[in-house]
């Protein structure tokens, strides 16, 4: 996250770490992305996250990525389902979505609900242009690659006609994808903040609005990020979790 601030704990209970296993190794897992919790046994995170035929889990509650905290809640991953037109071009990255199916630890729970960990609701909306929301991720900042303590920053909903302008994104943006950020620049999300959350509040309930997946460099002038659009998959994710 580009122009952030350090995360409460709690303050993001559907922030969600995915992590690979490390090659080679029977124990050790990495972050590779963020994740967002929709419901106690499943992940929504984008689909160039999923690197086929390894193993996944996910960890939540906590705030360090690097530390063992009180709050964590560690769970593997059973099955990984990446959407049939995920697509990736040199120019954009299209359905970058994926679901995350974990394994049932305390029937018929996978993640417990508590202080630090609860699910996010999906839109029944898309949220409008100027609207302030949300992004957090332990990615790189100005300053280094990655960090270890959650960081969040708000940003500003882009109308699709604005994103599409020649000087933004132009025409390879589809309805697949949305804009996010600070025209101005400086406050975006970054590389290792993929996968992660577009949080909109509304009448005192959150709404995933974004999965953060692309864009041109991190807070540069006229190039917010580009996130899958969870309005436009909000039947392909209930689909594939019912
Ligand atoms: C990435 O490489 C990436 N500024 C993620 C988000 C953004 C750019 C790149 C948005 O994963």
């Amino acid at each position: 996250i580009y122009g952030g601030s350090k995360s409460f704990p709690g303050a993001h209970p559907w922030q969600v770490s995915v992590q690979v296993r490390a090659k080679g190794s029977s124990f050790a897992f990495g972050h590779v992305c963020g994740g967002i919790l929709l419901s106690s046994c499943w992940v929504l995170t984008a689909g160039h996250c999923i690197l086929p035929n390894k193993d996944f889990q996910v960890v939540m509650g906590g705030v360090n990525i690097n530390q063992d905290e009180d709050m964590d809640q560690t769970i593997p991953v059973v099955e990984t389902i990446v959407h049939e037109q995920y697509r990736e071009t040199p120019n954009a990255v299209y359905n970058d979505i994926a679901l995350l199916k974990l394994q049932v630890t305390d029937a018929p729970y996978c993640a417990k609900e508590t202080r630090f960990v609860r699910s996010v609701c999906l839109p029944d909306q898309m949220f409008p242009a100027g609207k302030e929301c949300v992004i957090s991720g332990w990615g790189a900042t100005e300053n280094q690659t990655y960090s270890s303590q959650l960081l969040n920053a708000r940003v500003l909903m882009i109308s699709q006609e604005r994103c599409r302008a020649p000087h933004i994104y132009g025409s390879v943006l589809d309805n697949s994808m949305l804009c996010a950020g600070i025209l101005q620049g400086g406050t975006d999300s970054c590389q290792g903040d993929s996968g992660g959350p577009l949080v909109c509040e509304q009448d005192g309930k959150h709404y995933i609005s974004g999965v953060v997946s692309w864009g041109d460099g991190c807070g540069q002038q006229n190039k917010p990020g580009v996130y899958a659009n969870v309005y436009n998959f909000k039947d392909w994710i209930t689909s594939k979790m019912n």
